[in-house]
């Protein structure tokens, strides 16, 4: 097995006799067939029967005419007569119940098609986890649950670590690859409908005509799985596209041209989701350049859109001129423009403040924002952990940020999960093979989705049922592979950034060790602007006496992080810079406890080898070895941002290493020496 099938293999089960042998389809419509072929190609490969798709006419005649037809079980999918409230416009409702002759029937209604395709998916889960089908009813807490494709028109896929981009520009829209279908598959089979197709740093050229009748073939494409199609847009492409000398969103000719080319845009996509913007961040133009503010460009594009669409304004903005720490930029930036967005514009902030770091305590506008509704933006792709070549479980990290309190306006119990309207996942999705660049990234994907659906689900129950529906549902598998996923995630955090350091890695690539960078431009791409070590101690005071951040979270909030004796030590450097001698809850001193952490992370990722070593009774030779070779790169790399880290703090400490640890295989110089411009090599 080559990894394509995803979680959507369908191998055959223990309950097949008791399995429907019939889909009985109510509702003809493109979204209705995809859900019964889906429950045909299922059911049929994991019964290993012929699963007929019946329309209701053709069942009568059949059920009068053959009785052994009519013992057949069926499952049918109709849309309810009366809309049902509590399912909304996503909801499905699934129910067995035995009819008039006897035969059990499972029926699968929603008010609208694609909740029966959404059905069909949760039917088709329960029976490959090997549960028995129970009566369920489910709706989607989050309204928009989108993919962000960071893919760039030539190809290429910024920050993606899976191959090239799946979308064949150059030949869309006349090639409409069979992989678009699946890759729809399997996003709704998690729930996500809606994909941003390019990247945030985006061309003007996306918004050309050809482009747009190429993007117009992937929502033709996309639309029978609930799936909308979103484009990130250039703020300067009145500029750049239609020649106008402004791109002032209070300019009267520079609103015509972007409604115009709305109006373009919706005559190819009629359901066309809206726009994603990156403005006045690294170098991209935007409202500011013009004296404006954030609110006046998104709502001069959420004017465009009317009520088509919707525009997501992201909030990762830091300026030109570094006046202070990174951290508050968004939220200085953002929190005085709260209640001034239009209706349809979510603000998109990412899960953390600086960027996508193995850890971060949540971004200081959840909570800080209560009159804009914001999207959550998590990285799915692994820039800052490990590429697609570490394993790391991302659902238990997106769980910690989602379920983090952040008492908005004092309030207890307001998760990051309750203040979000939405939730946005940078795909970690390419044409190699697999999908994802390895078999575990596929769960990350996936727990993107389910998260997205319902962001208060449980990360550990997702990574079992995706273990389950990837591997096996056997338990000597299942228990064992879904302890190491929902550690895996800390032990990255453990040999690359512990104890709540970040942006520790080098420059360019973000995948090894770099801490000793001090060249780049700006302060704040330094590796040392964020650890700020020297023979004293380490670490980022974001207290009062430092930059201030921590200010920013609710008081219910900073007192969780304000007190480094009580507080959680996975971010304790994140918010204090402390002495090397600072005694730790182990009662150890700060660089005796760094040391060991990062000790901890390098073993704990060797001995991941060992867990997985014993599952390969369990699973296909194929994914048993491309797991167990990437695990056997990701020790040795652990131990190289062990020993590279441990060489660079020590140069800063001075300290000898605790008793027992062994020193780094080499010297400082040696680590700093190494260049891998195309392939790792620490
Ligand atoms: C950083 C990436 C960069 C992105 C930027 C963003 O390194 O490639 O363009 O974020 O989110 O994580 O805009």
């Amino acid at each position: 097995e080559d990894g394509y099938e995803l979680w959507l293999r369908y191998r055959p089960v223990q309950s097949a006799v008791d399995l429907p042998q019939r889909v009985v389809l109510y509702d003809e419509s493109p979204t209705g067939r995809a859900a019964a072929s889906e429950l045909q190609r299922g059911l049929s490969a994991m019964t290993g029967r012929t699963v007929s798709i019946d329309s209701p006419v053709k069942r009568g005649i059949a059920m009068n005419e053959d009785p052994a037809e009519a013992r057949k079980k069926q499952i049918v999918l109709s849309r309810n007569a009366q809309p049902d409230p509590t399912l909304g416009a996503e909801g499905y409702h699934i129910e067995t119940g035995a009819v008039e002759n006897h035969v059990l029937v499972t029926r699968i209604s929603a008010n609208r098609d694609i909740g029966l395709l959404y059905g069909a998916f949760a039917y088709l889960r329960q029976v490959q986890t090997g549960q028995p089908v129970r009566d369920t009813t489910d709706a989607p807490r989050l309204k928009l649950r989108l993919l962000n494709h960071w893919d760039n028109l030539d190809g290429t896929v910024e920050r993606g670590y899976a191959g090239s981009s799946l979308w064949d520009w150059w030949r869309l829209p006349d090639l409409k690859s069979p992989r678009y279908v699946d890759y729809a598959r399997a996003n709704a089979s998690i729930g996500i409908n809606g994909t941003v197709l390019n990247n945030v740093n985006a061309r003007a050229e996306s918004l050309t005509s050809p482009y747009i009748v190429k993007a117009a073939a992937l929502a033709d494409t996309f639309r029978p799985y609930g799936i909308r199609v979103y484009l990130s847009v250039r703020f300067s492409a009145p500029i750049e596209l239609g020649g106008l000398k402004t791109a002032d969103p209070l300019d009267p000719a520079v609103r015509a041209w972007w409604k115009a080319k709305a109006d373009e845009i919706y005559a190819q996509i009629p359901d066309f989701g809206g726009f994603l913007v990156k403005a006045n961040s690294e170098g991209q133009p935007g409202p500011q350049d013009y004296h404006r503010t954030h609110a006046d460009g998104a709502n001069m594009l959420a004017a465009a859109l009317g009520d088509r669409g919707t525009v997501m304004w992201r909030a990762f903005v830091y300026k030109g001129e570094v006046a202070e720490d990174r951290h508050k930029q968004a939220y200085n930036e953002f929190t005085p423009l709260d209640g001034t967005f239009a209706p349809n514009v979510l603000v998109q902030v990412k899960n953390g403040a600086i960027d996508f770091q193995p850890r971060e305590p949540f971004h200081p506008l959840f909570g800080a924002m209560p009159k804009t509704p914001l999207m959550m933006e998590f990285q799915i792709t692994k820039e800052y952990l490990g590429f697609a070549t570490h394993l790391a479980y991302l659902g238990q990290y997106y769980e910690e940020t989602l379920s983090a309190d952040t008492f908005e306006r004092g309030q207890k119990g307001r998760t990051v999960a309750q203040v979000i309207s939405g939730m946005a996942g940078v795909a970690n999705i390419g044409t190699d093979r697999n999908w994802s660049g390895s078999n575990f990234d596929q769960a990350n994907w996936y727990a993107f989705g389910r998260l997205a659906w319902n962001p208060h689900a449980s990360a550990r129950d997702i990574a079992t049922e995706w273990a389950r529906m990837t591997f096996t549902t056997d338990a000597r598998f299942v228990r064992p592979v879904v302890d190491m996923m929902m550690r895996s995630r800390e032990t990255v955090a453990d040999y690359m950034t512990p104890l709540g350091l970040h942006h520790l890695m080098a420059t360019g690539h973000h995948y090894g060790p770099g801490p000793w960078v001090d060249n780049l431009s700006r302060p704040d791409w330094n590796p040392v602007y964020y650890h700020k070590a020297d023979k004293d101690g380490i670490g980022f005071d974001r207290t009062a006496k430092g930059s201030g951040a921590l200010s920013q979270y609710d008081p219910l909030a900073q007192a969780a992080w304000a007190n480094p004796q009580s507080m959680d030590e996975r971010y304790l450097l994140w918010f204090h810079h402390l002495s090397w001698d600072y005694k730790t809850r182990s009662g150890r001193p700060l660089w005796d406890e760094l040391v060991l952490t990062y000790d901890r992370g390098a073993r704990d990722a060797a001995a991941l080898q060992d867990i997985w070593a014993k599952m390969q009774p369990y699973i296909d030779a194929e994914r048993f070895e491309a797991v167990s070779a990437n695990l056997r790169i990701q020790a040795r790399e652990a131990k190289g941002w062990r020993d590279a880290s441990i060489a660079y703090f020590q140069s800063k400490s001075g300290r000898a290493l605790p008793a027992g640890v062994a020193p780094p295989d080499h010297s400082l110089d040696y680590y700093k020496s190494l260049k891998f411009p195309f392939a790792p090599g620490i």
